[in-house]
């Protein structure tokens, strides 16, 4: 009998231990345009089987829309009932993940990183303390927790303590795997270049950049499944974790976030019920008189977004914050023709609520508050291939530059 049971457990515990597969999975590019069709979309957002990689907002914009194998009739058959358009973006999921991260890896001994590969959070980490004993500008920074006690670590870069602050946030969704690996390349770049406009752009600031808000949702696309967005705490429901850029406690929950645990955009049971957000907003907010810039990284669409999600109002800087935008995505462009669009959260992508950097531009004022959407508009989406890494890492510097440069020349920060 315990043999059994033993055995039982055995396989649950290998069965466990599996990571879920995403062979046939299929990413459909939607087009509603009747409010009616994007109704039935937003209904479609709290069911197990359909993953939005791209939510609804409004009539005539598009959603991206993943279909496990199994619901894929059921998807149809909706789609023909309710005079939805669609067409297949992706066609394999599994397919994109097996190619996107070529293991070429050489194992470093001193904790020294290549940038043109995806890397795992523990050697995130130990590129962080490399950085902090090879460099004496660079600080490490443990700002917070996770509900799987993991820490969460961040980079402090001061080359004259003082300077105008500038945060970088990445990683809070888990999935977005472009968004970490750019944090380093900034890293490197702020460090090592000898561009002068880049040592400028360097040595003038104090840099707070922290490769992943959510670690523990980072090491479970590791190591169980890639598709994960969400944190990984555990609250008595059947599905784990909440949108970690919901969760805030500014305008929580009012629109573009669900109540319902197992949503992708779960915004947790209350505000700041996840340790993350609740950690990372006391470090933000005890640092915050030394920053002018919080700047958030996520993929993908290609849109440059600032404040605020849960309305469309024009509000706070708004004209110069577009402004800025505009010359940021100009210069973005440059390089490679990598076109962006710009503008308020609610009116470029759709409203949303409870997101780190509306918090951030009500609670701490700052001027310069955006939040990038990577490369690209859709044919990988999360799962951009890691030979993008450096391409996308250099148009985001040279975004950066000219974003630092406009809102200079709009008298930010005010002390400079
Ligand atoms: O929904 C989100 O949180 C972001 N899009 S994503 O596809 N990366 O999930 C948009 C965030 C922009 N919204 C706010 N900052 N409010
Ligand atoms: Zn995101």
């Amino acid at each position: 009998m315990l043999r059994t049971l033993s055995f039982f457990l055995a396989l649950l515990g290998l069965g466990l231990s599996e990571k879920v597969t995403f062979e046939n999975h299929k990413v459909y590019r939607l087009l509603p345009e009747t409010q009616e069709q994007v109704d039935l979309l937003h209904k479609m957002e709290d069911s197990v089987g359909f993953s939005f990689w791209k939510g609804p907002s409004y009539v005539n914009k598009s959603v991206d829309l993943m279909v496990t194998p199994s619901n894929l009739a059921e998807f149809t058959e909706l789609m023909t009932l309710n005079g939805l358009k669609y067409e297949v973006y992706v066609d394999n999921v599994q397919r994109l993940i097996d190619t996107e991260n070529p293991k070429t890896r050489s194992s470093s001994k001193d904790g020294s990183i290549s940038l043109n590969e995806y890397h795992t959070l523990d050697e995130i980490y130990s590129y962080v303390e490399y950085l902090a004993k090879n460099y004496k500008e660079v600080e490490v920074v443990d700002a917070g927790r996770t509900s799987e006690g993991r820490v969460i670590k961040g980079v402090k870069i001061s080359y004259q303590e003082g300077n105008p602050g500038i945060f970088i946030e990445a990683g809070i969704h888990a999935r977005e795997w472009i968004t970490p690996a750019t944090a380093l390349y900034l890293l490197d770049q702020l460090l090592n270049s000898t561009d002068k406009n880049i040592r400028a752009l360097a040595e003038k600031h104090d840099w707070y950049i922290f490769p992943s808000f959510n670690p523990d949702g980072y090491v479970y696309t590791h190591s169980k499944n890639r598709m994960w967005r969400k944190t990984r705490s555990h609250k008595n429901t059947f599905c784990a974790g909440a949108d970690a850029n919901r969760n805030w406690d500014f305008k929580w929950m009012s629109g573009g976030a669900s109540n319902y645990p197992c949503a992708e955009t779960y915004a947790g049971s209350s505000a700041f019920s996840e340790p993350e957000t609740k950690s990372m907003a006391k470090y933000i907010k005890s640092v915050g008189n030394k920053l002018f810039a919080y700047i958030s990284f996520h993929s993908y669409s290609q849109l440059l977004m600032f404040p605020y999600g849960h309305t469309s109002a024009h509000l706070d800087n708004y004209n110069e914050e577009l402004s800025i935008g505009k010359k940021t995505i100009e210069a973005l462009r440059q390089r490679y023709g990598t076109k962006y669009v710009t503008g308020n959260i609610a009116e470029t992508i759709y409203v949303a609520s409870g997101s780190s950097s509306d918090w951030v531009k009500a609670n701490l004022k700052l001027p310069v508050v955006f939040t990038y959407e990577f490369r690209d508009t859709g044919k990988y989406g999360f799962l951009l291939p890691a030979d993008q890494i450096i391409p996308n890492g250099e148009e985001i510097l040279d975004s950066l530059l000219a974003m630092f440069q406009e809102a200079s020349r709009l008298g930010y920060p005010n002390s400079a």
